[in-house]
């Protein structure tokens, strides 16, 4: 089978999403008003059919104000935050759902079900969460991690949400991503724990101990994404100024720089879980409805078969 072609855009990420047949998204208290437009125009474009656990009286009140006519598959009643997760949790367990979504409920809460060792959706070691965002100067995809789920990630498990990255960027037809282990420089001083993870990852991608992808590291941000930066600093590296990766050293940097790029609206951004059986989709109360839809559409478009 030929390879696919590099999905560059979020406009593209759309129309994969579009080849598959929708999808069934349990979404666990979608009591707020973007997530309702966002699943409204993803159900709509025929991308998922939502099934919507939560308070039916908030959600049917919230839809007639936002002038939403139904277009979910199904309500289930469900008044309390920790059990609406968890049975939305097993929908997509059971396989009822193919995927799984957050609505008004703390991170913290949706998480511990997702990760429930009884009835949760673990799959690979360590699951983890992606961002997207669209670039320009070479017009592509640039994934970014881990900016929602793990706080401060030890060197093993840096590999691991570097390994996870690098599959969502093969699911996207990226075939050798290019990736920046991210620290405040780009020489490894002992005094910045970042720098020497970085390196260590670099140097376990040489040697085949991190497969699929080309990591270079330590680089600082704009070494990494700005070609220019990298030739001022008389880096040369495959990496340098063209990550299509970029794993950020811990979730405060992560965090900020997802709501810097939020804020700004001038790239579109998306964000998915990976590493569970099945793509769950975790955005933020500050997040607009364009990127929970953009989310939406790069959870459908991981379940195309391509
Ligand atoms: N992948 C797989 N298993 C995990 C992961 C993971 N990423 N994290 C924890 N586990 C496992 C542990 O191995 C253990 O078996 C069990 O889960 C409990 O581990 P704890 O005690 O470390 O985890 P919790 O339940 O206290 O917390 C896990 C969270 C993911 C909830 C926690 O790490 C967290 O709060 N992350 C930040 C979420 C957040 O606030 N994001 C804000 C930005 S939107």
């Amino acid at each position: 089978m030929p390879a696919m072609a590099p999905v560059t855009s979020i406009r593209a990420v759309h129309a994969l999403a579009r080849q598959g047949t929708p999808r069934t998204i349990a979404v666990a208290c979608p009591h707020d008003e973007d997530v309702l437009l966002s699943l409204h125009k993803a159900a709509s474009a025929g991308l998922v059919r939502p099934l919507l656990i939560g308070r039916r009286d908030r959600i049917e009140l919230l839809c007639e104000q936002l002038g939403l006519t139904t277009f979910w598959h199904e309500i289930i009643e469900c008044s309390d935050d920790a059990a609406a997760v968890e049975l939305a949790v097993r929908k997509v367990r059971s396989g009822e759902a193919q995927m799984l979504m957050k609505g008004l409920v703390s991170t913290g809460t949706f998480l511990k079900g997702v990760l429930n060792k009884e009835f949760g959706l673990r799959q690979r070691p360590l699951l983890s969460h992606v961002a997207v965002y669209e670039a320009t100067d070479p017009e592509r995809l640039v994934l970014f991690t881990d900016v929602a789920m793990n706080i401060a990630p030890d060197l093993a498990q840096k590999a691991q949400i570097l390994e996870n990255a690098v599959g969502l960027a093969h699911r996207l037809g990226i075939e050798c991503p290019r990736v920046a282990a991210i620290a405040a420089v780009e020489t490894v001083n002992p005094e910045m724990p970042a720098t020497v993870d970085a390196a260590s990852l670099a140097k376990m991608a040489d040697r085949g101990q991190i497969k699929g992808c080309v990591v270079d590291g330590p680089l600082a941000l704009d070494n990494a994404l700005s070609i220019e930066a990298a030739r001022h600093k008389g880096i040369t590296s495959a990496v340098a100024g063209v990550a299509d990766v970029l794993l950020l050293p811990n979730i405060e940097a992560g965090n900020v720089l997802y709501k810097i790029l939020g804020l700004v609206k001038v790239w579109p951004l998306a964000a998915v879980m990976v590493g569970a059986s099945a793509p769950v989709v975790l955005t933020s109360r500050a997040d607009s409805g364009e990127t929970k839809f953009n989310s939406i559409a790069l959870a459908a478009a991981i379940l195309c078969e391509v």
